[in-house]
């Protein structure tokens, strides 16, 4: 199903004008509104009367996280602050939040593009949404909250808060037909389900909408064959505008990139020329209807390829492919270089452990250390049995030794604690090294 017909299957070249005649008035009112803009295009040199084709864009600077955090809390917003209606905010796995403001229209074109992600999964106003990503200053929980309600769809805002049985019954009792969650949360929801003493015999779900977190096609089986749905993978990012950039349609053959809103590049990181065609690199957005918070030129971090060929679903969207890991969060200890993510799969592949992970690291006698503080499921049986508790600590140290030839430390904590010290992502790093 396609959500808005007139401009998700819009020729190429009706496109490439809408969103040149949207990056030409973005850029005059980022110039006028927002100092960080103003100083930057003039130290550079850029003449936006020059600024007259898409290709065009490649000659401006780009905006990075960096410059985001230089402008905490309200630097880069380009409206007074009455004129905004919601906060959010993003605190990533690393570092000092990034705060972004949205005003009333920017909260309708949100609604809309995340609409538009739901509709391409095949999801309608029959159905039945259960939300379980956190409601906070995380984009994830309100973001498709308003989305699936403007769809007319019937939302059930459970959120993250629910513990893992409640969400399951409240699937099986309220007739859930769409999931949205984190994968690993799916995941986890999986573990629930099949810890139930009796198997629901009739079972409402059929589609799962996940994402803020890489995951891979065989995680995708895996959930799928669990919870008995068919899986699709969304994608976004707060400073944005949260979910809703991008989401696959039922051909699950990239995602399809909502360039009306927001224009794609893919660059190379190390270069900063913009990627071959078809090839992977590093994603850039442009917002080109945001009134609030828009941003030019902006680092993702994020590795993807893009594809523009139209798709079978009848869009003309481009589509990404799924995003395996951020180019950025790489993090080195005693030289080896790992991302956090690959020892949050690991964790999840232990059996028994919650999928929240707090990886601290530390310098003591001049040595790095690696803590990886985790909790039990909650649905773990075997907490009285100090052998499983062991095997479980040497299997994990034994794959991560093998794979990155680090003895890390294992410290089992409370699963509330653990939660509360991991944000919406599951995944905190708190690096004490001194610099
Ligand atoms: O994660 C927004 C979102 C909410 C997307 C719900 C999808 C569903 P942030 O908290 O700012 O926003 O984190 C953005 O998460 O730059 C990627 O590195 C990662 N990410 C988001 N979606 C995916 C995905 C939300 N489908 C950061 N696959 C992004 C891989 C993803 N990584």
């Amino acid at each position: 199903m396609i959500y808005n017909r007139e401009y998700e299957t819009m020729t190429r070249s009706d496109l490439a004008q809408l969103q040149i005649e949207r990056l030409q008035t973005t850029l005059n009112r980022v110039y006028r509104h927002v100092a960080f803009y103003h100083e930057t295009f003039d130290r550079e040199g850029v003449d936006l009367e020059k600024v007259r084709s898409l290709d065009d864009l490649q000659r401006l600077p780009f905006t990075t996280k960096e410059d985001l955090r230089r402008s905490y809390p309200y630097g880069m917003f380009a409206v007074p602050l009455r004129d905004i209606v919601r906060l959010h905010a993003s605190s990533g796995t690393t570092g000092q939040p990034i705060v972004v403001g949205y005003t009333r229209n920017d909260l309708q074109h949100w609604s809309e593009v995340v609409a538009r992600t739901l509709s391409a999964a095949g999801v309608t106003e029959h159905d039945v949404v259960q939300i379980a990503f956190q409601y906070s200053l995380f984009t994830g929980g309100l973001g498709f909250h308003y989305g699936a309600e403007r769809l007319g769809a019937a939302v059930i805002p459970a959120s993250s808060h629910t513990n893992a049985t409640e969400q399951i019954l409240i699937m099986r009792d309220y007739k859930t037909s769409v999931l949205v969650t984190m994968p690993s949360h799916a995941l986890a929801l999986a573990a629930a389900r099949a810890a139930l003493p009796q198997q629901p015999g009739d079972w409402p779900l059929k589609i799962g909408i996940f994402g803020a977190e890489p995951w891979s096609e065989e995680l995708r089986r895996h959930i799928e064959e669990r919870l008995h749905l068919t899986a699709y993978d969304s994608y976004g990012l707060t400073e944005i505008i949260g979910p809703g950039i991008s989401g696959e349609c039922v051909h699950r053959n990239g995602l399809h990139v909502n360039e009306d809103h927001f224009i794609v590049e893919v660059i190379n990181p190390l270069t900063l020329a913009p990627s071959a065609a078809g090839a992977a690199g590093e994603l850039v957005f442009t917002t080109i209807t945001k009134e609030g918070f828009p941003l030019v030129r902006y680092r993702t971090g994020d590795v993807a390829a893009l594809n523009p060929a139209p798709c079978a679903c009848g869009r003309t969207l481009a589509r990404m492919s799924r995003v395996a890991r951020r180019a950025d969060d790489l993090i080195s200890i005693r030289g080896r270089k790992l991302f956090p993510t690959q020892l949050q799969e690991m964790v999840r592949a232990s059996g028994g452990l919650a999928p929240q992970v707090r990886v601290v690291l530390s310098r003591v006698a001049e040595e790095d250390a690696l803590d990886l503080q985790v909790a039990f499921a909650e649905d773990f049986g075997g907490l009285d049995e100090v052998r499983q508790v062991e095997q479980i600590r040497q299997t994990l140290t034994q794959r991560i030794e093998q794979a990155f030839g680090l003895t890390p430390k294992i410290t089992f904590v409370e699963f509330p604690t653990l939660l509360r010290n991991c944000g919406a992502k599951n995944l905190r790093v708190v690096d004490n090294r001194p610099a």
